[in-house]
Order: C-alpha cells, then sequence, then structure tokens
C-alpha cells in the first residue's frame, strides 16, 4: 500500500504529520495559519504545516544574526566538516528522501533519488571548496606594501525555491553558503513544505550535535507573502530566488530597491538543435527524456526542437514514435516514465497552451489530454503532447511548465537554427545534436547560443552540479552550484598593508604637511 510505504518514509525522516512550518533548528514555531501539503500522485492531504507569520519571522531573523557572529568565525575547513556531516546523513536517508520528494511533488522515483543525489554531490563540492574560497595576490606599486583580497561571509542568505527541485536547489546554495561562513533561511515553495520539513530537521540534528547554536539554518513557510517578508528586508543582504520570471521580476526589483544583491533563477524556453549530422537514436533519447522527464517541470525541460527540413520527418516520426511507448502514472512505479503534474492549476495552463497553440496557427502532432479513472484520480496526470509550431507564436515564446514540445523547421546553415533557438526571451540551456565539429563548434562560439547552459550531444536538462548553473536575458542572469558561483555568498575586501615607517601615496601623489 502506497500510502503506507510513505508513513515509513515520514518516520526515517523523524517527520511526524501536522508539523509546524518555522524553524530555527531544534526549534519549531506554529503560530501561523495553517495549510495542506498534498499529493499530486494521489491526490491525498499528505500533512498540514503552519505558515510563517511575521512575528515569527522576526524571531527567526534574531536567531540568524546571532548564529552568524558564531557561525563566521569557525574556520571555514570546519565548516566544512560540517556540511561533510550534513551529507553522510543525505547518503544514509538517500532512500526514504528521493521517495518523499518523488510523492510530494510527482516526479519519478529515480529523477527523485537523483535530486537527493544532487544534494550529495553540491555538498562533496562545498566540503572541498571550504579549503579554496580563494582571494588573489597583486602587486602594490608604493614600496613596503602588500596588497591582496579576501572573501567575507555576507550574513543572512535568503533562499527561495520551487517546487520542482524542492530539496536540490535549496542545498546548491545553502551548502555553498554555509562553507562561506553564512547563515540561511529558505522559503520552499508552498506546493511542497514537507520536503522542506524534512531536509530542516536532517540539518537541524547536524548543527546541534556540534554544539552549534540555532540560526545557522532556518526555515520560514508559506505563499509569496511570506517570501516578501525576506525581500524587503535590509537584514538579509542576499536573495537566492529560483522560480518563474514574473516572481524573479518582483523579487529583482524589490531587492534592488534596497540595493540588497539578488542571485535569480528564472525560466527557460529550452531548444535542441537537430542538425543533418546528428545522430537519430541520440536526438530521440535527448529530446524525449529533455521535454517529457519531470512531466515537462524543469526549468532546463526542452520546449523547442529546431530540426533540419532534410531531416524533419524522419525525426519527426521517431520522435511521435517513442512517445507512443510513453506509460504514464505513478511515479513511484519505476515502470512509468511520466507522473502527473503539481497540481490542477498547472493542468489548467496545459490546457489552455494547447488551446493556444492551435489557435496561433499550429498543427497538434500528438494530442494531449487529461487522464481519467481510479489511477489518475488526483487530476493531474496529462499526456505529453507534441505540436508543430513557428518560433514568433506567442505561446511557444512562452514557458509552460508542462510536457508540450513544439517542433519547427529550419533550412540553409545552422546559423539560421541558431538565430531560433536565441529568438525567444528566455536563456538558460540549450543543446545541439550533431557530429559535425563546425557546426559544433559555431554553436559555442561567440556568435553561437545566447544561453548560460549550452550543450553538444547532450539535452538541454540534466546539468551536473560541478558546473556554473543559471541563464541570461529573462532567465535572471544569476549562477548557483559550481564553478566559482560560491563568490555571490561572500563579499570581497581588497587590504594594502603598509610594513614602513613612511606613508608614500598611491598614484605618486606628494602631500606634505
Ligand atoms: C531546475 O529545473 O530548477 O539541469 C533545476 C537540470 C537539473 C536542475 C534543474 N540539474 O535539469
Amino acid at each position: 500500500n502506497l500510502n503506507n510505504a510513505i508513513e515509513d518514509k515520514l518516520k526515517a525522516l523523524e517527520i511526524a504529520t501536522n508539523n509546524a512550518g518555522t524553524s530555527t533548528g531544534t526549534q519549531w514555531y506554529n503560530s501561523g495559519a495553517s495549510f495542506v501539503s498534498s499529493s499530486p500522485v494521489d491526490g491525498a492531504v499528505i500533512s498540514n504545516v503552519n505558515e510563517t507569520t511575521s512575528e515569527e519571522y522576526d524571531q527567526v531573523v534574531i536567531k540568524a544574526q546571532q548564529a552568524f557572529k558564531e557561525w563566521r568565525t569557525m574556520p571555514a575547513p570546519l565548516r566544512g566538516d560540517i556540511v561533510r556531516q550534513f551529507n553522510d546523513e543525505l547518503r544514509r536517508l538517500k532512500e526514504p528522501l528521493g521517495k518523499l520528494v518523488s510523492y510530494e511533488m510527482g516526479k519519478s522515483l529515480q529523477e527523485g533519488l537523483g535530486e537527493v543525489q544532487e544534494m550529495i554531490d553540491i555538498c562533496d563540492f562545498a566540503v572541498g571548496l571550504s579549503r579554496q574560497l580563494h582571494g588573489l595576490t597583486m602587486h602594490s606599486e608604493r614600496p613596503g606594501h602588500r596588497m591582496y583580497e579576501q572573501y567575507h561571509p555576507l550574513g543572512i542568505v535568503g533562499i527561495i525555491s520551487a517546487f520542482n527541485f524542492p530539496v536540490a536547489v535549496w542545498a546548491w546554495n545553502s551548502a555553498l553558503a554555509w562553507v562561506c561562513g553564512d547563515v540561511t533561511i529558505w522559503k520552499p515553495s508552498e506546493k511542497t513544505p514537507l520536503t522542506g520539513i524534512a531536509c530542516q530537521k536532517i540539518a537541524a540534528r547536524i548543527f546541534a550535535k556540534n554544539n552549534l547554536p540555532e540560526g545557522i539554518s532556518c526555515l520560514i513557510n508559506g505563499d509569496y507573502k511570506v517570501g516578501e517578508l525576506m525581500t524587503k528586508d535590509e537584514r538579509v543582504p542576499l536573495i537566492s530566488a529560483t522560480g518563474s520570471t514574473r516572481m524573479g521580476k518582483q523579487v529583482a526589483q524589490t531587492v534592488a530597491g534596497r540595493l540588497g544583491k539578488s542571485l535569480l533563477e528564472l525560466g527557460g524556453n529550452n531548444a535542441i538543435i537537430v542538425t543533418p549530422d546528428s545522430d537519430l537514436n541520440m536526438t530521440v533519447i535527448g529530446a524525449v527524456f529533455g521535454a517529457v522527464g519531470t512531466a515537462g517541470q524543469r526549468c532546463t525541460s526542452t520546449r523547442r526542437l529546431i530540426i533540419h527540413e532534410s531531416i524533419y520527418e524522419v525525426v519527426k516520426e521517431s520522435i511521435v514514435r517513442a512517445y507512443n511507448q510513453l506509460r504514464i502514472g505513478n511515479p513511484l512505479d519505476e515502470n512509468n516514465h511520466v507522473g502527473p503534474l503539481i497540481d490542477k492549476e498547472a493542468v489548467k495552463m496545459y490546457l489552455d497552451a494547447l488551446e493556444k497553440v492551435e489557435a496561433q496557427g499550429g498543427k497538434i502532432l500528438v494530442e494531449g489530454g487529461v487522464l481519467e479513472g481510479e489511477l489518475y484520480k488526483s487530476g493531474c496526470y496529462v499526456k505529453p503532447a507534441i505540436a508543430e509550431a513557428e518560433n514568433h507564436y506567442e505561446i511557444v515564446q512562452h514557458e509552460t511548465f508542462a510536457p508540450i514540445l513544439y517542433m519547427m523547421k529550419y533550412s540553409g546553415g545552422v546559423e539560421n537554427a541558431i538565430e531560433l533557438q536565441n529568438g525567444v526571451r528566455q536563456g538558460l540551456s540549450s543543446a545541439i545534436m550533431t557530429n559535425n565539429l563546425r557546426e559544433a563548434e559555431h554553436f559555442l562560439s561567440v556568435a553561437g547560443s545566447d544561453c548560460g547552459i549550452a550543450n553538444v550531444n547532450i539535452g538541454t536538462s540534466g546539468a551536473e552540479i560541478g558546473g556554473a548553473f543559471g541563464g541570461e536575458k529573462e532567465t535572471g542572469g544569476g549562477r548557483e552550484s559550481g564553478s566559482d558561483a560560491w563568490k555571490v555568498y561572500m563579499r570581497r575586501q581588497t587590504n594594502t598593508i603598509n610594513y614602513t615607517t613612511q606613508l608614500p601615496l598611491a598614484q605618486g601623489i606628494k602631500f606634505d604637511i
């Protein structure tokens, strides 16, 4: 029985149903109005969660500020060791946490486990990073002077995350923030609060076990109004927000209004270019996983296929054939490829988009629709659909968080495909399928893809944590995760030390008194 299995997982994660929603670590607060977490898998209510009140939020910030004073003085490699211990727990709890992700969010169990694996990977990365928060040294123009730069923590990092990666995105931010010496306040999506509570419990146990104060990892819950408490708050120097472009524009304006920093990872409209030199098999796997994986609810999901006219029919037929093999159903059952959308609102947006693409001139190649019957009683299961469309259609220009793939043709050289691929407002992920070196290099060149992520012979989704993750244009410009993304979580300081008995001025200025 599925629900019993989930009860077991909740027990393994030490989550009782009906939790409070606000926490500074081991302490929980529960005076706010309650809302429910329900599963799109079977429509069942999993738990009640309490929204964070503004008084509770203030308590959290005060605790976080106090904790920061202590945490920032702990040597970074020792902070790294705390993250290492947290990671040991994640490895131990990978299976129940992955299952909870799958049940609360609706992604396949494989992908739920994959998401926990991303948490594990970023923690490994952060542990190494804790010994490598390097600054540069420079040569001073003045004799007897030394000049260098160093990185100090910022303070409180506010993390706003989306339902589609309910735990990994928090880990990308918090693991880095912690080794950098910051403390974190996390507001998970109100659609997936329970996985947030589970993560908070795992982290809190580790901080408490090491006699570290409350307030290093904090959790708040609720909708955008609770998020706004943070975005407006001058005590929170950095807001890292993942979600829709609409949300990101709000956050950016509010945070900029107080000259805070924001790190934005927003919508994508990702395309795969399929050239005459592509490998058909790889193209089909990359495109189908990219479009229907996570039921099309990744910010890196493949939305558009830009196919050379000379191979268009062959590619189209192979992909349509693959779509006919897809099994849709309970994501906890490993035989299924596609699980439900997050909620009925998402189903409505999916149906609206299908209506619009037809109205705007598109031709449906694989029919969509909502599945009915006992197995689909949550009302959130939809059929992945394909439409032949043109890039300029308003609906194609828009990110619909659902399994709808738009197919289009290009003719002539790869530069024409790149123009279509870049011809949208978003700039997150992009890919080219080709064995032709010239095409691949053109795609990666200055005249190529304008996205933050550009792949060759790989689909648009499934990025590794080692690279910086994020994109340009309406995707928001932020970079999270690997490479040097950590620098956003710190403030840079340039230090010049004079070890002489003279005070020469820079630029050779003479000032005698
Ligand atoms: C997201 O959808 O918000 O590249 C993140 C990927 C994943 C992360 C996606 N590693 O698809």
